[in-house]
């Protein structure tokens, strides 16, 4: 124990005799399942495909389930079922840009009875299983559905507390005009888009009692205990650029998933389910205060009223968190497709927006908890696609920028063929690259670092050196730069600096990481000083230009110029408190305005980052009471808009509220706001390899646990509090008090 003030004396006494208690109190505490296990309860079927379904996913299958009496509905996606293609030169609107497509939809309509009594309609966000429960006429109808990441299918069973209760017709139905075909227990369909992608959808059914017959391309049960529903889809898309993309016809695959999964018991499938879903989910607890048990038990759409009405509801807030955390194990695991501007679920042939990767604030923003809300192997999708579609990136840039330039930049938009287009987002690939950084920087794996972040991060910085401009002074900037959406294309403009600035260092670092190119690092940081830095203007604003022309009454979404406040760490109070004050100053101005979902997201980091907890909670707590949807879909713009990057990043901007340590130390709960004044968290991860859990009263730390998972020093700070520590490998202390 280094560098401590005699202030600092008791906290370290403290420290040296924690470690030498067993791990018995604390953080180990388990967090009550009832509030949060978290359960997204509605009491009526859902009639809105956006605000209402629920959604399911297993990385790569997604679900939207409806619940209907009269007729279940499953609307299903695959994350790579794209129209468009590589798409050079890159027109937006170009039909080779392409889009997210629907696959398709099974309806089970079942036999008319009298009406519903006690309907509900859940899903159960800790356990990925979405139920459906009703009675008529005595009987009790319930239905449980999953989308299984280890057997790669959707499973629904459908139960009655009476034999002989389901009977019904079940149609599967393709989203491009496909032909179903049946067979006794079967139905597929099978398609081709334009761009060559192949698709194929299975379904299998299996009934206890009863019988099941084909009647066209539906299948007609009758008179059946249950049915088991298993649901199979795939294309050929393979993210190989060297394949063009594409491989083998999918039918094979698909029909042995089908047929796998189908003869497995259901009680087994949903346990390695469980279990698969778990061994993410479980990683993080999070309890910030109680709700009031009658207001617990309400549907969402009712909570979220009362909440609009002024009611606290603490457990809502956790909700919404581990909602950001579900939805990416959901929509990103290692070897599938990255979460598109609506994670892998989508009802339309024409998405807003083109349900495309968004590289100006979108596609960032989905992964920017992957790291700190302990779901690293989520954040690899990013990697591999990125990766896989340099060539296609390389060969667009030269291009537009001539065959000399050397590295590699990205348009606003782009697909999975690495097609891309509209205006070209010049510091995206450097954006990117701090994904990359940051996954080291949270995982230390020194081998990603070497083969897969640092030539990606050392290519970025290529093509900086041949774009970069030198002004007279000698100064360099980015030219013909735009904040995204804001403002005229000019030089200079701050979010291009303070991006170049973050990728710059963080390829230094990387390259010190690996005992590599210490000239070049020189070179690199030579560059990095003499980039035009940031800049306070004449009403003590950041700007957002070089120019001090900044209107303080401009509320626009975008914050684009405080990148380097969140997520990057180029100002922070400590280290430059005069550019952070500016900051705040902005953001102030910036205020509500014509705010989106993802623009409260990044609000609230903002503000945790700027250490103001109550603005920070201001921002959170408008994406519950006037962004989110009754199924908690955040909505991009107030009240309409399913986006899905505000719902990943609420739950990145919650972090930074209570863990922050992107400055050279773990800042534990930086910015509590009232709200939050008591709780518990547990499995939070913070830069360098370290696990942090927390247990705080009344704004005092009760309790932290912080293990290593490599070894290595942390300077811990609670408040004006500071202490080091030395872990070894895989250890793990406890501070009892601070
Ligand atoms: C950015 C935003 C828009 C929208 C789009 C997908 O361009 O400015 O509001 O979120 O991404």
């Amino acid at each position: 124990m280094k560098h401590m003030t005699t202030h600092h004396q008791s906290i370290i006494t403290i420290f040296s005799f924690a470690v030498m208690l067993p791990l018995f109190f604390g953080c180990a505490t388990k967090v009550d399942d009832k509030h949060s296990g978290g359960i997204l309860l509605l009491e009526k079927p859902a009639t809105n495909w956006e605000k209402e379904a629920l959604p399911l996913g297993n990385g790569r299958l997604g679900c939207m389930v409806f619940g209907g009496v009269e007729e279940e509905r499953f609307q299903f996606n695959v994350d790579n079922l794209w129209t468009g293609d590589e798409n050079l030169p890159g027109n937006y609107r170009a039909p080779g840009m392409g889009m997210y497509q629907n696959f398709g939809n099974l309806y089970v309509a079942l036999d008319a009875r009298s009406p519903a009594t006690k309907y509900r309609r859940e899903l159960n966000i800790s356990m990925a299983v979405c139920r459906v429960a009703y009675q008529q006429d005595g009987t009790e109808f319930v239905r449980e559905t999953f989308c299984s990441h280890p057997d790669q299918v959707m499973v629904s069973r459908m139960t009655a507390s009476a034999k002989g209760m389901y009977s019904g017709r079940m149609r599967l139905v393709g989203a491009h005009g496909e032909k179903t075909s049946a067979q006794p227990n079967r139905l597929t369909f099978t398609g081709t888009l334009d761009n060559g992608l192949q698709y194929e959808a299975q379904v299998l059914v299996a009934v206890e009692g009863g019988t099941i017959r084909m009647e066209g391309d539906t299948l007609v049960f009758s008179g059946c205990n249950n049915l088991t529903i298993t649901l199979a889809a795939g294309t050929n898309y393979v993210m190989d650029f060297t394949r063009k993309w594409m491989g083998e016809h999918p039918h094979a695959r698909v029909t042995r998933q089908a047929d796998r999964a189908s003869k497995r018991s259901w009680s087994k499938l949903l346990k390695a389910h469980v279990k698969d879903h778990q061994s993410l989910y479980n990683r993080v607890e999070i309890d910030l205060g109680r709700t009031e048990e009658a207001q617990l038990a309400m549907p969402i759409d009712q909570r979220l009223q009362a909440i609009q009405n002024g009611k606290a509801d603490p457990d809502m807030d956790e909700l919404l968190f581990q909602y950001g955390r579900y939805l990416l194990i959901a929509c990103s695991r290692p070897g599938t497709l990255p979460a598109n501007l609506q994670g892998l679920w989508n009802d339309r042939n024409d998405p807003p927006w083109h349900g495309d990767y968004h590289s100006n604030i979108n596609l960032q923003m989905n992964y920017w908890h992957a790291e700190s809300a302990n779901l690293a192997e989520c954040h690899t999708p990013l990697f591999d696609l990125l990766t896989e579609s340099l060539v296609p990136f390389r060969k667009a840039t030269k291009m537009s920028y001539g065959n000399d330039i050397r590295g590699f930049t990205i348009r606003t938009s782009h697909n999975p063929f690495g097609g891309m287009g509209w205006k070209w987002n010049i510091p995206a690939s450097a954006w990117y690259a701090q994904h990359f950084w940051e996954h080291y920087a949270f995982g230390r794996d020194k081998e990603y670092l070497q083969t897969v972040a640092y030539p990606y991060l050392k290519e970025v910085c290529l093509y900086w050196e041949d774009h970069l401009k030198t002004l007279p002074d000698g100064r360099l900037v980015a030219p013909n730069g735009w904040s995204p959406e804001h403002g005229a294309t000019e030089d200079g403009v701050s979010y291009d600096q303070q991006i170049i600035w973050d990728l710059f260092s963080n390829t230094i670092e990387a390259a010190a990481e690996l005992d590599v190119d210490q000239d070049y690092s020189k070179k690199l940081s030579g560059m990095r000083d003499r980039l035009v830095g940031p800049k306070i203007g004449k009403w003590g604003q950041l700007q957002e230009w070089m120019e001090d022309k900044d209107d303080p009454k401009d509320q626009h979404r975008h914050v684009s110029h405080m990148f380097a406040v969140y997520p990057g760490r180029q100002i922070s109070l400590s280290k430059t408190p005069g550019f952070a004050k500016a900051a705040a100053v902005s953001l102030k101005a910036r205020g509500f305005g014509t705010v989106v979902g993802w623009g409260n997201a990044w609000k609230t980091a903002l503000w945790a980052r700027l250490l103001d907890a109550e603005s920070a909670y201001t921002y959170y707590h408008k994406e519950v009471s006037a962004n989110a949807f009754p199924n908690l879909w955040n909505g991009c713009w107030p009240g309409r808009t399913f986006q899905i990057d505000g719902n990943f990043g609420i739950t990145a901007g919650a972090i930074e509220m209570l863990l922050q340590s992107h400055a050279g130390e773990i800042h534990l709960l930086p910015a509590l706001p009232q709200a939050w004044a008591t709780g518990t968290v547990k499995g939070l991860r913070a830069r360098g390899g370290f696990e942090v859990d927390m247990e705080w009263n009344e704004g005092n730390l009760k309790s932290t646990a912080i293990s290593s998972k490599t070894g290595g020093i942390c300077k811990i700070r609670f408040k004006d509090r500071f202490t080091e520590l030395t872990l070894k490998p895989g250890e793990k202390r406890i501070l009892t008090e601070f």
